[in-house]
């Protein structure tokens, strides 16, 4: 097993929509451990520093100005291999190519408000989990049903 954390994010509307706690129900039943949780509001510098490898894109103030536009649930998720897992489970980038069954594929229309940011290697989930995260806001747990999963 190759236990890994990852970075994931709720993003503006999710909250609004009130389907939070059937996205992280699905997160859950996957089998993905919730190490850290929050509800923020993210600031312009954060977001911009989060986002930096888009600077140049012609979407980039679309991008901040969206994130910055509500509050969003900050998680940590842990389990084997979960930075590639996640990935498949919150869907491709562009909603028409998310398959259905993913969380995108599911609960997106528009690239631009595509409902889940999920860490995309192992070097941006440890960046993006330390600009969202303390380490002292984390926290790992066992449930006895780690064979099961
Ligand atoms: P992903 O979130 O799947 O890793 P990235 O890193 O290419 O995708 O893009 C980051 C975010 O920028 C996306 N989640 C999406 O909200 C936004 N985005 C990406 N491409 C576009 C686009 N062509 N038009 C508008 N927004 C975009």
């Amino acid at each position: 097993m190759a236990i890994e954390r990852t970075y994931a994010m709720l993003k503006p509307g999710v909250l609004s929509r009130r389907i939070a706690g059937e996205i992280i129900t699905r997160l859950e039943r996957k089998g993905f451990d919730i190490v850290g949780l929050k509800i923020m509001r993210i600031s312009r510098e954060l977001a911009e520093i989060h986002y930096a490898e888009h600077k140049e894109k012609p979407f980039f103030g679309e991008l901040v100005d969206y994130i910055t536009s509500g509050p969003v649930v900050a998680m940590v998720l842990e389990g084997d291999q979960a930075i590639k897992m996640l990935r498949l489970i919150a869907g491709s980038t562009k909603p028409l190519e998310a398959t259905p069954g993913t969380i995108r594929g599911d609960y997106a229309m528009h690239t631009n408000v595509n409902i889940i940011h999920a860490s995309d290697s192992p070097e941006a989930a440890v960046r993006e989990i330390g600009l969202f995260f303390k380490p002292e806001e984390l926290l790992s747990w066992k449930d006895g049903n780690s064979g099961w999963i």
